[in-house]
């Protein structure tokens, strides 16, 4: 590996669980930052820890700290992450900028892939992907997550994307960008909040061992690119559609209204609906993001497990 020691610091319990082949799983921080309010931001960060741990993987939130790529971070870094104001948002575009002018910043899907991959960390949990944006013909609006699924070889799991999105389109990109996405224990391409979309998954996948063995195939193989794992939310925790369908109408007209572009978007949706939903999408939020990093932490010991990769 370059030396990339200035620029890349790894906490000594991620280290010593790499050096040892043990399973890691890496968490985003814009979430933390920019996708939910404090003190819940915190709360649920902490505790995605935790269930990873439960599990018997490490966990390696990943975010940059005045211009330092950290993965693994402190309490008191994540506290930061959770309140302060000025927190950038890094995808793969901002990362160098970041990095050089020694900024705090929550990395992406793409941002947090990027780095996850350069610690040698071949899965990550996250609530939902970026994607295809409605209303991309014109506004050209395509999350950068969806190229970096095509180009960076981590496993992403999450609970599908939202509403907000125009997901066959985002299927579609996905396709392009050769992408395989498997759906846990259903045949649905889950829309985050609720467990179905009407839209197919290519492949449906019941066991944590059976989704580890395809990134042993796609390694062996040497493909390329990242796997998109869509866990459905928990049943208990999934919002009525039509309901999450009137909030998400409102938010985007909402957001037009205001002008709402660029990489305000995806925040100012997820905040609106939130305030829509009267929190009820905050607490449906947190749950799947749980069950992501829980599945996410079956699928790391699994793959830790698989023979001679
Ligand atoms: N979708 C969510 N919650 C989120 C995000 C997306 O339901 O917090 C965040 C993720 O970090 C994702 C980013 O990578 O927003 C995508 O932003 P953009 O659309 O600007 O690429
Ligand atoms: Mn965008």
């Amino acid at each position: 590996m370059k030396n990339r020691d200035s620029s890349i610091e790894i906490s000594p319990e991620v280290k010593k669980a790499l050096k040892n082949s043990a399973p890691v799983v890496a968490l985003e921080s814009t979430i933390i930052s920019h996708g939910m309010p404090y003190p819940q931001n915190i709360e649920t960060a902490l505790s995605l820890e935790r269930t990873i741990r439960e599990k018997g993987a490490t966990p390696a939130t990943i975010a940059v700290i005045e211009g330092k790529i950290k993965i693994g971070l402190s309490e008191k870094e994540i506290d930061l992450l959770a309140r302060a104001k000025d927190v950038r948002k890094a995808s793969r575009r901002d990362l160098p900028v970041v990095v050089a002018s020694k900024l705090n910043a929550a990395t992406t899907v793409a941002g947090t892939m990027i780095c996850a991959s350069l610690a040698g960390i071949p899965i990550f949990a996250t609530g939902g992907i970026g994607g295809v944006h409605r209303g991309a013909e014109t506004s050209f609006d395509i999350s950068a997550d969806l190229q970096e699924l095509g180009r960076t070889g981590v496993t992403v799991v999450c609970a599908g994307a939202k509403a907000i999105l125009d997901l066959p389109l985002t299927l579609e990109y996905l396709e392009t960008m050769g992408v395989p996405v498997i759906g846990y224990r259903t045949d649905e391409f889950p829309a985050f909040y609720s467990r179905s979309s009407g839209l197919a998954v290519d492949y449906r996948l019941d066991e944590a061992g059976a989704i580890a063995r395809v990134m042993a195939s796609k390694k062996e193989l040497e493909i390329g690119g990242g796997i998109l794992v869509t866990n459905p939310i928990p049943e208990e925790f999934s919002m009525e559609r039509a309901k999450i369908d009137r909030a998400v109408e409102a938010a985007l007209i909402e957001a037009r209204r205001n002008g709402i572009a660029g990489k305000e978007l995806t925040p100012f949706l997820l905040d609106k609906i939130k305030e829509l939903t009267g929190g009820e999408s905050l607490s449906a939020n947190i749950e799947l993001v749980r069950s992501n990093a829980a599945l996410a932490a079956e699928i790391a010991v699994a793959y830790s497990q698989v023979p001679a990769r």
